[in-house]
């Protein structure tokens, strides 16, 4: 006991002696905010409470305080923690574990002050590195700021410029709007006169084509009789007007079993097995049996005859074949057989009207014309408009400092992807190999997602193609301060939940803190 309280007495001499080298005194490894509970004129009383010990009993190589507090100085502890104070750079917290383990941690050597490893203090080197650090951020940071300014400068004159549009948009919209529904009133009038119009014309044109059927039946039928005639003058070799089968029989092309005489009977077939037939019983019936004979050309005795002979001048039984024109509604140019019009009533280009017709036809077209350009107009105005308005309501930021970002894309290419980021619009991914096309959208954004305190710290894509087997994919994009605008890294912490880090000067609001500020914040020494 005795030479374990001299020991003691010599550590506790020790670290006094080598916390002199800061301006607060006070037990080895414990942080400036917690010297208050270290004082050696009282006793100390473990900082989780667990007990209270002698004063000398602290960093004394023997573990009293569950908590390892009495032993901040020693290895004594396995919960203990020892702090470097590492002037001219920064202080820092390891495990007690590590003191004196021959292993230098601390900058300042603190931590092996009582082994035989041989640690150098560079925390003036690592402190003057920081500031180097420092003074580079401070650049990046001012850097960025003036661009934030600039954002913020531009944002606010588009937000006005936008504004003031949208006002004159909705008068043009107002105006437009009661021009349109004028417009439509004449169009659809045009339409409903259009329609009737076409109605009547389509029924005159099927009037007249039924007319013009009946007329070709009839001309058709006139032929026939015509023929007949013209057959009969033909075959009466004694024209004494009444075919008797006898003149038939002079007629080879009537044998019809080939035998090379037009017998009584084969004669008679054709007059209905009668003797013989006037022209006009010739014409109604004789003439359909013998037709398809008649023009059986096997005659040389008798003369074909050509298309048709004359009978007598003025004789009605044989009439000319001056045909009186047909009658027609629509004048001589109609004369072609029109094409019905569809019932819709949509004038067929391809249809000649008349000229009431059609002056009604060009109103409705001039009617439909006006109307469409006044509609486009008022559409693209109010497409405008929406998009102005989409703008206005969008959450750009405290001084809407993103909107600069809002019409551009940002790319990020790894080993394996590349990965695309459109600020306010979407993310995407696809393989990173020349010539891909198949890209994987990662989601839609949606909203700013840091913390409560600094939610513009951070924004959410979601909805993205689905994982199989998972989640839509999505994406959490974090913002630090930069000079320029650009996605730092990618990557996917879980599956189909990505990542991205992206700088901007956006969010360039708060210099860095400076190594001296820090310290400050920790209430350290300098
Ligand atoms: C693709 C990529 C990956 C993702 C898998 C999930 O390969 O989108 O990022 O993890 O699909 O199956």
């Amino acid at each position: 006991m005795g030479s374990q309280l001299l020991s003691t007495a010599l550590i506790l001499a020790v670290s006094i002696t080598i916390c002199k080298t800061t301006e607060v005194l006070r037990p080895h490894g414990v942080p400036l905010s917690k010297k208050i509970f270290y004082d050696p004129s009282k006793d100390f009383s473990c900082l989780d409470g667990s007990g209270t010990i002698p004063f000398r009993l602290v960093n004394d190589d023997y573990c009293d305080c569950k908590d390892g507090s009495d032993e901040p100085g020693t290895s004594a502890c396995p919960e203990g923690i020892f702090h470097c104070i590492n002037i001219g750079f920064q202080p820092q917290d390891i495990p007690s574990s590590r003191v004196n383990d021959g292993i230098c941690d601390c900058c300042d050597t603190s931590d092996e002050y009582n082994s035989t490893a041989e640690c150098k203090n560079d925390c003036d080197k690592l402190g003057k590195a920081a500031h180097e650090a420092y003074l580079y951020q401070q650049r990046v940071f001012y850097g960025g700021k003036n661009i934030r300014d600039t954002y913020i400068r531009n944002a606010k004159k588009e937000i006005e410029e936008s504004q003031a549009r949208l006002e004159q948009l909705r008068q043009k919209v107002a105006d437009l709007e009661a021009m349109k529904n004028e417009k439509e009133a004449l169009k659809k009038a045009a339409e409903v006169k259009e329609k009737v119009a076409l109605a009547n014309y389509k029924a005159k044109v099927d009037r007249n084509k039924r007319k013009h059927n009946e007329q070709e039946i009839h001309e058709a039928e006139r032929e026939d009789r015509e023929q007949a005639a013209s057959a009969f003058l033909d075959l009466d070799a004694n024209e004494d007007e009444i075919l008797h089968y006898s003149e038939l029989q002079s007629h080879i092309k009537f044998d019809q079993n080939g035998d090379g005489v037009v017998s009584d009977d084969e004669a008679k077939f054709f007059l209905h097995m009668k003797d013989e037939m006037d022209l006009n019983e010739f014409q109604t019936i004789g003439w359909q049996i013998m037709k398809p004979y008649y023009f059986i050309d096997k005659e040389t005795t008798t003369v074909k005859p050509s298309r048709y002979r004359r009978g007598p001048r003025g004789d009605p039984r044989f009439p000319t074949y001056d045909y009186p024109d047909l009658p027609d509604e629509m004048g001589e140019d109609q004369v072609e057989t029109p094409k019905p019009t569809e019932p819709a009533a949509t004038p067929d280009p391809s249809v000649p009207y008349d000229d009431e017709t059609k002056q009604i036809i060009d109103v409705a077209k001039l009617a439909k014309e006006e109307f469409a350009k006044i509609d486009a107009e008022y559409q693209n105005a109010q497409s405008e408009m929406k998009q102005i308005e989409t703008l206005l309501q969008t959450d750009f930021g405290p001084d809407n400092e993103f909107m600069a970002l809002r019409k551009r894309c940002f790319e990020f290419r790894d080993r394996q992807y590349l990965y695309t980021f459109c600020p306010f619009q979407n993310c995407s991914q696809k393989s990173s190999e020349e010539g891909a096309t198949n890209e994987v959208s990662l989601g839609n954004w949606v909203r700013w997602s840091g913390p409560d305190d600094d939610k513009y710290s951070a924004m959410k894509f979601e909805g993205g193609q689905s994982c199989w087997n998972g989640p839509a994919r999505s994406v959490q994009v974090y913002f630090s301060c930069g000079e320029t605008n650009h996605i730092t890294g990618a990557s996917e912490p879980s599956r189909c939940e990505y990542r991205y880090d992206f700088e901007t000067p956006a969010v360039c609001t708060k210099p860095f803190e400076s190594p001296d500020e820090k310290r400050k914040d920790k209430h350290e020494e300098l």
